[in-house]
């Protein structure tokens, strides 16, 4: 039975909906964005997280912002593939959450963003609350809820 299927959202935390970090596609900080690339291109994910040496959570990093930092004024530079690595073309203005923030904390700082990384006080990268979980879990509610 689904972890949540008895729960009312207001008793639904973050870390009840979230992706565990080991099934989470990511990058570390040094590595070249040729690496970045070839993670998110078998993924199939458009952004993941980058995490340094100890797991912390540094940012987030995604195709489109590795394209735009190898677009020179005609072609694609792709010897900056190998040259650059992720900790300079990485977003580091990103929202966090705690695996204990309640569901409608997650429903809010989900609106504008595909997926919010989670970390414990110390930094150390739990996992991610996505979209898709949010929406999985509001439409399970709506159909329990006697109307
Ligand atoms: P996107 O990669 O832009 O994916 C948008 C939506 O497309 C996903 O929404 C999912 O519904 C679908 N999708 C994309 N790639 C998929 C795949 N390989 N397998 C199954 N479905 C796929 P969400 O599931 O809400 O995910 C939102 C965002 O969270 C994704 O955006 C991606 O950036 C990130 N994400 C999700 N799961 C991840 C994972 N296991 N590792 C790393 N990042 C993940």
């Amino acid at each position: 039975m689904s972890l949540t299927q008895d729960k009312k959202l207001t008793d639904i935390k973050v870390g009840d909906l979230m992706i565990s970090s080991e099934k989470v596609a990511h990058v570390q900080v040094n590595n070249p964005l040729e690496h970045a690339l070839l993670v998110l291109v078998k993924s199939g994910y458009s952004a993941v997280p980058v995490l340094d040496a100890s797991y912390k959570l540094v940012g987030v990093v995604g195709k489109t912002i590795i394209l735009n930092q190898i677009l020179g004024l005609e072609r694609f530079e792709i010897e900056k593939l190998s040259d650059m690595r992720v900790h300079e073309v990485m977003n580091t203005e990103i929202p966090c959450l705690s695996g204990e923030d309640s569901f409608m904390k997650g429903l809010n700082a989900i609106i504008n963003h595909p997926f919010v990384c989670v970390a414990d006080k110390e930094g150390y990268f739990d996992g991610i609350l996505t979209r898709r979980a949010i929406l999985k879990q509001l439409k399970r509610d709506i159909y329990t809820t006697d109307l």
